[in-house]
């Protein structure tokens, strides 16, 4: 069994941690100690640097002939109540009526649609290409590819070039949940295996797409299966360095087929956050996704390993489905804000981690401006000092 300063020892000399170490700190009871470790590593790879985007998500349809335990949006049939699937036209309005201030991504994630042609996924990327060139189309999660190469029989390979034709530009890290047989079996065992789900993502990346990962966490799942599923993820990264970021999704219980388990705690989500950004050393960011960890957690990972925010979003679905007592969107101002008085440096990115905009930091945290305004102000108004 190792220590804590076995392992602060191995995090400074850059040594790589093992599944004993990770067992060991997500069992820690000082998370502070867990969550200091991991903004070593988070400052030593970024300083005070946290990205955030101008994105946009769209979800065409929630019709699904998967039936994911944790699913609270997926409907399986057309024409049951509360299916929707989008005309075309009516997804690339969702873009039209941005364009005075248009995001720079589109992350569509949708359900397994038995009825679509695949014509409607390439007019669909095609569409919003049309109205923005420069769009940067992240796209079908690889569980949605499976679906696709097994439903439209095709090789992985030619989905790919197929959607690359049409404008596709990376893929998103969503049907991840848990690799480890063990759990995958009992929460979602019709669709892509954890096997699946990494070779579709080690093809995406062998054709020149870079790709994101998540781990749906705080369900029915072991510490043991969270390390399984980080070394099957930091495995493949070792042989293709195609993954950007990992995020971690903390599991929304309402409306599906686990609510009677409780939503995991605050607590559990940063040292999910830590652990990750210790375990995974060869992704360059932790995402702390604001809409599952609410804006509030999210703020405060950015202290526990997180170097991210994801964006804007605009009109999220998945997790409103589920509970999520998240907006459905953020302003720019919001997240700028959020990161600032987090004491850290706003870097408004694009989807590949270039950089759009550097903000300025706080000259302190902001709040504490308005602290130091609001004494000011009371100073001239004859108020305390
Ligand atoms: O795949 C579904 C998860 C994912 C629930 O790549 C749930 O940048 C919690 O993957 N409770 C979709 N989670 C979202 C996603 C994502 C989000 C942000 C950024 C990126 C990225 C990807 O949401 C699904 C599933 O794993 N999910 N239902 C639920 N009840």
């Amino acid at each position: 069994m190792p220590t804590l300063s076995d392992i602060e020892a191995k995090v400074s000399r850059g040594e790589r941690l093992v599944t004993e170490d990770a067992l060991f700190l997500f069992n820690h009871p000082d998370l502070l100690a867990v969550g200091q470790l991991a903004n070593r590593v988070r400052e030593a790879k970024h300083g005070d640097r946290t990205y955030f985007n101008k994105n946009m998500r769209v979800e065409v349809t929630n019709v699904c002939v998967a039936s994911c335990l944790f699913c609270s949006f997926a409907k399986l049939e057309e024409g049951s109540p509360g299916a929707h699937t989008m005309k075309l036209e009516e997804a690339w309005r969702e873009l039209e009526t941005r364009m005075d201030d248009p995001p720079s991504e589109i992350h569509i994630v949708n359900g397994l649609h038995p009825g679509l042609p695949f014509s409607y996924y390439e007019d669909l990327i095609k569409g919003f290409k049309r109205i923005k060139p420069d769009i940067h189309m992240k796209c079908f999660t690889a569980v949605e590819i499976h679906f696709f190469a097994q439903h439209y029989k095709m090789t992985y390979e030619q989905v790919f070039e197929k959607l690359k034709a049409a404008g596709l530009d990376s893929l998103p890290g969503g049907g991840a949940e848990i690799f480890h047989p063990e759990v995958r079996s009992r929460i979602s065992d019709d669709k892509a295996t954890g096997a699946e789900w990494l070779e579709v993502h080690r093809i995406a990346h062998r054709m020149g797409l870079r790709t994101n990962a998540t781990m749906l966490f705080g369900h029915i799942e072991t510490f043991e299966h969270r390390v399984d599923h980080m070394q099957r993820l930091r495995d493949l990264q070792d042989e293709t360095k195609g993954f950007q970021a990992f995020i971690p999704l903390a599991f929304h219980p309402d409306g599906n087929g686990m609510k009677n388990l409780p939503a995991p705690t605050a607590i559990d989500d940063l040292r999910t956050i830590a652990v990750s950004r210790l375990f995974l050393d060869n992704f360059d960011h932790v995402k702390a996704y604001w809409v599952s960890s609410t804006p509030d957690v999210a703020q405060i990972a950015l202290r526990f390993g997180a170097d991210d925010l994801d964006g804007t979003i605009v009109h999220e679905t998945i997790y409103q489905a589920a509970g999520s007592t998240s907006p459905q969107g953020l302003s720019y101002a919001q997240l700028v804000r959020l990161i600032r008085e987090a004491g850290r440096i706003p870097v408004e990115r694009d989807t590949l981690y270039n950089v759009v905009k550097e903000h300025p930091r706080a000259a302190m945290p902001e709040a504490a401006v308005k602290v130091k305004d609001r004494k000011a102000h009371l100073h001239v108004i004859g108020g305390a000092s």
